[in-house]
């Protein structure tokens, strides 16, 4: 054998060594969730899982407490870090609680940026929201406002008492509320913690101490199907509209029976996939988090990151009876 072949064969045999096992380079990615068992989420895995085939040497680790609270999330960053993952992808229960353990995370070099649900900018490089806050505050309020032209009481059921995203969503509403909708009036807002069963005895508590309540606004895919569903049953429909942010696979049935006249939201895939496209760009050093940067989310589009290095995916969509059945096949 000439020493060319040679050479040749044995970097045939050092490529083989290198590739290795399947997943011996990829870069990991771990897409950590407010809970488990959450549809909204479920979706965004899909979109995460996309994008990873689509990056090639991307794996996603899809993960999150059973409950949504913070302590479960620092728990599973802990056990990220022992795993020496190369990116850490987050949807916050708090946005304070989580800093130190993803400080630390940082310190051993592990990418960390948060998504759906923010951490505070000590805590993570950059955060990627859905849509802009203030549109989906607005967004939130028009949607009950638009069917109750003689205005009214409405209440809110939201997600934990310290989730960032829907924090902000309610601050953002109550802002536009007295001039933009001054004959709306919010009597209440209470937490389902994105519990189905607490989501549902918080519905029931505001319909029992609210009688003249014409609206439950849920910015919250869990607490808007508990609230429909509570709705249904106690044959309210018609008197009590419930609306916010749902899925359209799991809200479909109350739109189709009238407990809900228009619910909103953005893809849940796309923002899976944009997390971890954002993620792999920076813990692959082919992007800059930095205030001004344009990111490319891939087939998604591009992001700009503001001062505070927080980004918006795309507006929310509206899903009433002329849409829901098309959106409820995607997600
Ligand atoms: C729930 C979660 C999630 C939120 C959606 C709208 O699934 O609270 O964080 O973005 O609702």
């Amino acid at each position: 054998m000439s020493i060319f072949r040679k050479l040749l064969a044995t970097a045939a045999i050092a490529a083989v060594m290198f590739a290795g096992p399947a997943n011996a380079e990829s870069t990991k990615i771990a897409l950590v969730v407010k809970s488990l068992g959450n549809g909204f989420f479920d979706a965004a895995n899909k979109g995460a899982q996309e994008a990873a085939k689509e990056l090639g040497d991307v794996e996603v680790i899809y993960t999150g407490p059973t409950a949504a609270t913070a302590e479960g999330q620092i728990e599973i960053v802990n056990s990220l870090i022992a795993q020496n993952v190369n990116a850490i992808a987050i949807s916050a229960n708090d946005p304070d609680a989580l800093v130190p353990v993803l400080k630390k995370a940082m310190d051993r070099g592990i990418t960390v940026i948060s998504w759906d649900s923010g951490v505070a900018p000590e805590g993570r490089q950059m955060h990627l929201n859905p849509s802009d806050t203030d549109l989906i505050g607005e967004t939130i309020i028009k949607l009950a406002a638009d069917y109750l032209p003689e205005g009214g009481d409405v209440a809110i059921l939201s997600a934990s008492s310290t989730a960032t995203n829907q924090n902000a969503w309610i601050e953002a509403a109550k802002k536009v509320l007295p001039e933009k909708f001054p004959k709306i009036n919010l009597v209440a807002t209470v937490y389902g913690d994105d519990d189905s069963v607490k989501s549902t005895n918080e519905a029931k508590g505001l319909i029992a101490s609210h009688p003249d309540l014409k609206a439950i606004i849920a910015p919250t895919t869990v607490g808007v199907v508990a609230a429909a569903q509570v709705v249904t049953d106690q044959n309210l429909i018609g008197k009590v509209n419930v609306t916010g942010l749902a899925l359209p696979s799991e809200f479909k049935q109350f739109i189709d029976n009238g407990a809900s006249q228009a619910v909103a939201l953005w893809n849940p895939i796309d923002l899976g996939y944009s997390a971890v496209y954002l993620a792999h760009g920076i813990a692959t050093g082919k992007a800059k988090a930095e205030p001004g940067a344009r990111l490319s989310i891939g087939k998604v589009g591009e992001v700009t990151l503001d001062d505070t290095n927080s980004a918006a995916m795309a507006p929310p969509f509206q899903f009433d009876k002329s849409n829901i059945e098309e959106f409820s096949k995607i997600y």
